[in-house]
């Protein structure tokens, strides 16, 4: 049997990772165009990457929670027939044991050059806006998937979506595409479709069965 496993912000908000669109989310207090798009990045990119540094120093105040470790118990089941991507930019499905994470929106411990595409590890040491080691020219920036650029993977992601026997939707409000497309693809591919949410996604009319609560508790119960 062949599994994809779409990830959104609420996997993570038990470990106490604020989410983008419920009332305390991380964009409160600030409007999306502002922080997460490249026009952002050109205007202010001191702004745009202070949203970042702060959200990569809280990775260390956090922990993953039982939904990230029924993953990685998922994954050792399965194997490579687990397609694994999260929207997430946090660390913590690696920290929770999973090996094999596509992270379509990119990550907050990587950085991006401008120059020549050099994926980077973003370590403490590298400050604001370094030289990039592969072109020695341009800066680095969050590498960050922002509104009106492309996410990353997107060919592997189709194929795991033709391929799946299940899609399951842990934690996504269903409201950025084209991860919130991922659902209809799957089931005209013949998958059989879940959401596991703490409440009706926008798209939840698409999945043929829905449970809704908290992750730490649906996902260890579907997984075992
Ligand atoms: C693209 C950056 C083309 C990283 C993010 C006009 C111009 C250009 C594009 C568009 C346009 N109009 C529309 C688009 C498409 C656009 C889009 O979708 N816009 C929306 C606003 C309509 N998308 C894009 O631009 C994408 N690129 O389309 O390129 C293309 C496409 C395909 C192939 C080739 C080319 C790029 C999208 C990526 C944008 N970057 N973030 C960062 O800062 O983190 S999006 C941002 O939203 C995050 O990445 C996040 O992952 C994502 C989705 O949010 P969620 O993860 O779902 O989080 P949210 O808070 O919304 O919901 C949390 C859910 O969890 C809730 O339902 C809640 O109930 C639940 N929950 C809470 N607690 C729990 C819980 N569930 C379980 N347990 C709990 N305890």
């Amino acid at each position: 049997m062949r599994v994809v496993v779409l990830t959104g912000a609420g996997i993570s908000a038990e470990s106490g990772v604020p989410t983008f669109r419920d009332a305390d989310g991380l964009w409160e207090g600030h409007r999306v165009e502002d922080v997460a798009t490249p026009e952002a990045y050109e205007a202010q990119p001191s702004v745009v990457q202070a949203f970042y540094d702060a959200r990569r120093a809280a990775l260390a105040t956090v922990e993953p929670n039982p939904a990230h470790v029924a993953l990685a118990r998922l994954e050792a089941a399965l194997g490579d027939r687990l397609f694994l991507v999260t929207q997430n930019i946090d660390d913590l499905h690696e920290r929770g044991g999973s090996r094999h994470v596509h992270h379509m929106h990119g990550e907050l411990r990587s950085a991006l050059c401008r120059g020549c595409d050099h994926h980077v590890p973003w370590t403490e040491d590298l400050g604001d806006f370094p030289p990039c080691p592969g072109c020695g020219v341009a800066e680095l920036r969050p590498d960050v998937v922002w509104f009106g650029e492309v996410p990353y993977g997107m060919d592997q992601i189709q194929v795991a979506l033709q391929r799946a026997d299940v899609f399951v939707s842990i934690g996504t409000s269903g409201a950025v595409y084209p991860a919130a497309g991922f659902v209809q693809l799957a089931g005209r591919y013949g998958a059989r479709t879940i959401e596991l949410n703490l409440q009706p996604s926008e798209g939840t009319e698409y999945f043929d069965d829905a449970r809704h609560g908290p992750a730490s508790a649906l996902v260890p119960a579907w997984v075992d």
